[in-house]
């Protein structure tokens, strides 16, 4: 018996009675009675404090939402939850979605567990190595699509139009019920919403169900709103620039997202909290992803996006955040590109089994220190 653990965790998500965000707020939900309870126990993920990084940014109060430890590895697990549900419900037999990776592992694995056949588009090349495996390896049909992810989802708008497949991106309003409750747990977690919460635009899904939670718990708590600043990769930023982008390019491979299917509901999103919508360049994000690892939170690129645009929002002078409570949303796990850090970094030296050479390559040398 160990006597030192706290009765209870102070999120309930690593508890035995914890039932994944269907079943933790399907009151709130605005979902139909036939769906289904299909849950790998996705949500109430920690929002970690990061008092180090939050002095640095500008001596605010600031939290990482780790969306990365969803059961796949993404936050698309929330909404992957009840969109399955209600398709399962439903009585579908087979799902699909184009994806630049982390729906496709979600779908797939959230159909698997429903018992149903799931079909995944994927870009052209650019698809993390790690979403790819997921995927594969929870049995979806994988299609490559000879061109971007926005062609990809154009066929399978299409394809359900005339085809018993459900599609389950989240042009589907449920995946959108499910993302939502991540404002809940954020209010619920911190008594109120934060001031400000930042978080990567791709195709613009996440940011409008951000903004539905944060309205609807303040609707029924009085939780308060959040300013919402939604951050788009430079190389893919229709909605900074005001048009589509035909060939989006950027090292965050998630958001490479070229005509955001939600890009008016999440322009609107921004404006109505007081925020705005904003892109920050490829070294930007590595530079904060790099700098989330050093405090022990190895995100993807794409996740990292949000606070490097706060962060270059600060240094230009933009915004001041002292004092205020700030919780940026880190969107997929690090181990999903394990090869953008691998081509980055010097490969591992390798010794002969010797102590001299061990001491050789990690003691300091003669005259240093
Ligand atoms: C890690 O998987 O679009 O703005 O097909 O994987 O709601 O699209 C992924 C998007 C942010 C952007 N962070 O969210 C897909 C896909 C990560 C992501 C986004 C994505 P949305």
């Amino acid at each position: 018996m160990i006597s030192n653990l706290p009765d209870k965790p102070s999120q309930p998500g690593r508890s035995a009675g914890y039932r994944g965000v269907l079943e933790t707020y399907r009151p709130l939900l605005n979902i139909p009675a036939h769906t289904l309870t299909i849950t790998l126990l996705e949500g109430n993920t920690p929002l970690i404090p990061m008092p180090r990084l939050g002095q640095e940014l500008g001596e605010c109060d600031l939290f990482v939402k780790f969306e990365g430890l969803n059961p796949t590895g993404s936050f698309k697990d929330r909404g992957m939850t009840v969109a399955i549900g209600e398709a399962a419900g439903a009585g579908a037999r087979a799902v699909i979605c184009a994806s630049t990776g982390n729906t496709a592992a979600s779908a797939a694995a959230y159909a698997a567990r429903a018992g149903l056949r799931s079909i995944v588009l994927i870009p052209q090349g650019k698809v993390a190595a790690g979403k790819l495996a997921g995927a594969m390896a929870y049995g979806a049909q994988i299609v490559q699509v000879l061109g971007s992810f926005d062609d990809a989802l154009n066929l399978v708008v299409e394809i359900t139009r005339s085809h018993p497949i459900a599609l389950v991106n989240s042009l589907n309003p449920y995946r959108l019920e499910g993302q939502k409750t991540a404002a809940f747990e954020i209010c619920d977690v911190l008594g109120s919403a934060p001031e400000l919460l930042c978080l990567p635009v791709g195709n613009a899904g996440n940011i409008s169900a951000y903004w539905m939670g944060f309205q609807e718990y303040h609707q029924l708590k009085r939780t308060g709103l959040p300013q919402i600043l939604g951050v788009q990769a430079a190389g893919a930023a229709p909605l900074v620039l005001g048009h589509p982008v035909d060939k989006p390019e950027t090292v965050a491979t998630a958001i490479r997202i070229g005509r955001p299917a939600r890009g008016e509901q999440a322009l609107l999103a921004a404006e109505q909290s007081g925020g705005e919508i904003i892109a920050v360049t490829d070294e930007e994000i590595l530079e904060m992803q790099r700098r989330l690892a050093i405090e022990g939170v190895w995100v993807e690129p794409a996740s990292a996006a949000g606070l490097a645009g706060l962060a270059a929002q600060v240094r230009a002078g933009r915004r001041a955040v002292r004092g205020q409570r700030v919780v940026a949303i880190c969107t997929g796990h690090g181990l999903k590109d394990p090869e953008i850090i691998a081509q980055r970094a010097a490969a591992p030296v390798a010794i002969p089994v010797e102590m001299k050479a061990l001491e050789a390559v990690i003691l300091p040398k003669e005259g240093e220190k």
